[in-house]
């Protein structure tokens, strides 16, 4: 027998939420999730009714909607371990869409309490740009929401790229985007990542000129330098402008929303494809540098430098 009964003009006189709430309610936070009839009519249950009272009660006391909605959902849910990220992850991005950086700052907190560095980055501040992007493609949320979003999440990677220290010994990387490339979160995880690894990295950052990124390259000789794109016109700026991407480093790596979607035009950049997941891309980068043993060459060299520049100030 079909779980739903009541519609939606009833549950609206049952519980005094109008219609268009209910409806808002459920594109916006999943919560409720009636069922549908044969032609396409919502359909409430008796649980419905429970969750809509309770999350009217939360929103009469004042908590925000998608708060009030997770707080329902998790009384739904038998009270199990550390949330994991996936229920994370709903709820920042709740919070991001209502403006919310406190409420963000606060999931935040509780993502770092449970999970490593590594998994708040890659499988919750990432995915959860990834849904906010949907969002703005499908039209759900302004423009200024998403620009909103984008400025916590960055400001965020920021203070993890700076806690995560100069390895001043590591290999040295610089991380880059593209010419007029602005996508620079992306870039960033990885730079964050890179450093928790002991990469000494350079985080250089969106819109990169290729002949400067080369001439940043003869001084700081990087081991690696690493160039994200996240279209194809940017990859077609990497492509124009090859020649200075020549011998650049030992490792000319490519990544990115652009490159994921066509690996094979980092070939026609002269580069080298690592993979869509940062795991992955770091083990290869790993075997680089091992195979090129390069890690004391670069160091000595960088160190070498610096020492004669010391000298020449005395
Ligand atoms: C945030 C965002 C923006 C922000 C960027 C803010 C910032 N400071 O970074 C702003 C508002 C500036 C922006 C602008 C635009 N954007 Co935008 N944006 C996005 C959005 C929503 C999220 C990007 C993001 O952070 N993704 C999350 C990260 C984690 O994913 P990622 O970049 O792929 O990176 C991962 C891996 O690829 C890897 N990686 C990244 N780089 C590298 C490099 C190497 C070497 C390696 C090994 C790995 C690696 O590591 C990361 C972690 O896993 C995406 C939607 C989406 N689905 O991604 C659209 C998206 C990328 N944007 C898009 C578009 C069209 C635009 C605009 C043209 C919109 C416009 N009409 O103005 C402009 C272009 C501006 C420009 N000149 O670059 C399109 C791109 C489509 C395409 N391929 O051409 C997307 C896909 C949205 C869409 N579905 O249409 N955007």
């Amino acid at each position: 027998m079909a779980r739903g009964k009541y519609t939606v003009n009833e549950v609206e006189e049952r519980t005094g939420v109008p219609a268009t709430t209910l409806r808002q309610w459920e594109r916006r936070y999943g919560l409720p999730m009636p069922e549908r009839s044969d032609s396409g009519y919502r359909l409430y249950g008796d649980d419905d009714l429970g969750d809509i009272r309770a999350m009217k009660a939360h929103v009469a006391d004042g908590v925000p909607a998608s708060r009030a909605a997770a707080m329902v959902k998790e009384r739904a849910q038998p009270a199990a371990g550390p949330r994991p990220i996936a229920a994370l992850r709903a709820d920042l991005v709740a919070a991001l869409v209502e403006l919310d950086d406190d409420r963000s700052d606060r999931v935040l907190s509780e993502a770092h309490a449970l999970h490593t560095v590594e998994a708040v980055v890659l499988d919750l501040l990432g995915p959860a740009m990834v849904d906010l992007g949907t969002l703005w493609h499908d039209g759900k949320i302004a423009t200024t929401t998403e620009h909103f979003a984008s400025s916590y999440v960055n400001g965020r990677l920021r203070a993890l790229l700076a806690l995560a220290g100069g390895q001043r010994g590591g290999p040295c990387v610089i991380v880059a985007c593209a010419p007029l490339d602005q996508h620079e979160l992306g870039a960033l995880m990885l730079a964050v990542i890179l450093r928790r690894q002991g990469y000494q990295v350079y985080f250089v950052g969106a819109n990169t000129p290729v002949e400067d990124l080369a001439t940043m390259a003869r001084d700081v000789q990087p081991f690696a330098v690493m160039i994200s794109a996240s279209s194809k016109d940017a990859i077609h700026q990497l492509v124009a402008k090859r020649h200075h991407l020549e011998g650049i480093a030992p490792v000319l790596a490519l990544g990115g929303y652009g490159f994921n979607a066509e690996p094979a035009l980092a070939e026609r950049v002269g580069g080298r494809y690592l993979g869509a997941s940062v795991p992955e891309a770091l083990e290869r980068l790993a075997a680089e540098v091992r195979k090129h043993g390069a890690t004391g060459a670069h160091v000595e060299r960088r160190a070498q430098a610096d020492s004669d520049l010391q000298g020449a100030r005395e």
